[in-house]
């Protein structure tokens, strides 16, 4: 019997199983339960010491999620309560589900030896090889390096279950799009690319994700096409960021406003024009660019078996910029000791405030955050460093204040490395104040802040790509 005609007796997807309850596979259970074509939703989680605690939770209709998720609380209670979607540890219910996706993290282990850290990745595709039926569909929905669906998942399920891939069983690669703060709107509005190790997969997937779509479309494409998509879209935005990151170094070597700058380029449009400009920063954070150029270079190092034609012993574009947006925070910590230089104060003994410890702007996710490596360059050299962000509550290892005025009392320099509103808001006057240094030093990243007003009041400001200032005259 072909798998399309094991999949037509089985009939349409009712049944679904989520594997990972994290920030994609929560959001994607509430959805899948919330549509009236299906009927019932597990979501699949290890029931271990460090994320047990979200089983329960989940049950109760509770979002185990940092962070403002806009609908997600409310679309939990509502399929918890109608009794469309539990959490459970128990894996042999897979048994009797029609589909089955795999949303588990797969950071990397080592990046210079492109080597990804697929343990856990591995285990749930076991767990789901154990319990599988012919005519069942697995959709892998983790980043993955390209290859990956096609051959190792593939091997894992088909030595657990004994079945054949694409015979007995469909299998896909259906990457995610999210991004915290916005995960529901995400998964309803991105188009959704679905590649199927075949035909007959891509359909059956396609059937999965049709009824969660409200704006966002179905792209059917081959699962290897799928990872490279995915990853090479993050990377794509990885060397946007570093192109940009890059031109503000430049900018301040030069002693010109990266703004204008910017501006300037922007207002070449039209006719197909676009010059698809971001903005600079203090490096890249996050779970998602800090990796996916790595599962990228491993794909075609494995898949592309020698094929590669690229100019001899020269560096991958994408690794480059890699290295120049992980450069940021050691940017960051040049212009601070530079500007506390100039104030005639030693960055040993000194006291440095961190405002921002969220990798994003107006949000609390901490994933990769780059103001790590900076505070830790710091405490290296013998600085005292507080930090504070009004979204995090805590870290380990790192106290975070709630308090601008505790965070910022007798600081020689005060770095703002997150674009949160609150920062744009901060008065020149009454920081000085609190620091009570006659000339404190203001670090702005994202160009939050107006240097001509904490100049006036005697601050030593620099700004990332702000070549134009960050010589200024001291005032006072
Ligand atoms: N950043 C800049 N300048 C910019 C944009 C971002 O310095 O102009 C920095 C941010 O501060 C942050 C990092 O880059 O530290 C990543 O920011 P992000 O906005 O890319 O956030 P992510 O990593 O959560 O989301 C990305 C998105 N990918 C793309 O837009 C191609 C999102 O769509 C993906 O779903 C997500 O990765 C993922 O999960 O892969």
């Amino acid at each position: 019997m072909t798998l399309e005609s094991l999949m037509k007796k089985r009939g349409p997807i009712k049944k679904i199983g989520v594997i990972g309850m994290g920030y994609v596979g929560i959001p994607a259970a509430a959805l899948f339960a919330d549509s009236p074509v299906f009927e019932q939703v597990y979501g699949f989680q290890r029931d271990s010491p460090s994320s047990g605690y979200k089983i329960a939770m989940l049950n109760r209709g509770e979002s185990p999620l940092k962070g403002e998720e806009p609908g997600l609380e409310e679309l939990l209670k509502k399929v918890t309560a109608a009794g469309k979607f539990r959490c459970t540890s128990d894996f042999s219910k897979i048994t009797g589900l029609d589909a089955v996706t795999i949303s588990i993290q797969t950071p990397f282990l080592n990046k210079d030896d492109l080597l990804p850290d697929f343990s856990a990745l591995k285990e749930g595709i076991r767990q789901v090889g154990r319990h599988l039926q012919p005519g069942m569909l697995v959709v892998l929905e983790s980043t993955i390096t390209p290859g990956t669906t096609e051959g190792m998942a593939r091997e894992l399920l088909e030595q657990e279950s004994g079945l054949v891939a694409g015979k007995d069983f469909a299998l896909a690669h259906a990457p995610e799009r999210v991004m915290v703060g916005r995960l529901l709107r995400n998964i309803r509005e991105h188009d959704r690319c679905v590649g199927g190790i075949d035909e007959a997969s891509t359909k059956r997937a396609t059937e999965l994700y049709t009824p969660v779509l409200t704006v966002g479309k179905v792209i059917p494409m081959t699962a290897t096409a799928a990872e490279v998509t995915k990853t090479a879209e993050n990377t794509f935005r990885d060397l946007q960021i570093a192109a940009i990151n890059e031109l503000a170094l430049y900018c301040e070597a030069m002693g010109i406003n990266i703004y204008d700058v910017r501006s300037g380029i922007d207002s070449l449009k039209g006719e197909g024009i676009t010059r698809a400009l971001l903005w600079p920063g203090a490096g890249v954070g996050g779970h998602c660019l800090t990796k996916d150029t790595y599962h990228l270079e491993r794909g075609v190092q494995v898949l592309g078996k020698g094929n590669l034609d690229y100019p001899e012993n020269e560096l991958s574009l994408y690794v480059l910029a890699r290295r120049i947006n992980d450069f940021m925070p050691a940017h960051m910590f040049h212009l601070t000791v530079d500007a506390l230089k100039r104030a005639g104060v030693p960055l040993n003994g000194a006291k440095v405030t961190v405002l921002g410890w969220a990798f994003l702007s107006n949000a609390d996710d901490t994933r990769n955050t780059p103001s790590e490596p900076f505070r830790n360059a710091c405490i290296r050299e013998g600085a005292q460093v507080t930090v504070h962000d009004p979204y995090v509550a805590e870290y380990p290892g790192v106290p975070i204040l709630s308090s601008i005025g505790d965070a910022v009392k007798g600081a020689d320099a005060i770095v703002i490395f997150a674009g949160h509103r609150q920062y744009r808001a901060l008065d020149p006057k009454a920081l000085k104040q609190v620091s009570g240094k006659k000339h404190p030093v203001i670090i702005d990243v994202r160009n939050l802040v107006d240097p001509d007003a904490y100049i006036r009041e005697g601050f030593i400001y620099k700004g990332i790509g702000r070549g134009d200032k960050n010589g200024h005259k001291i005032v006072g």
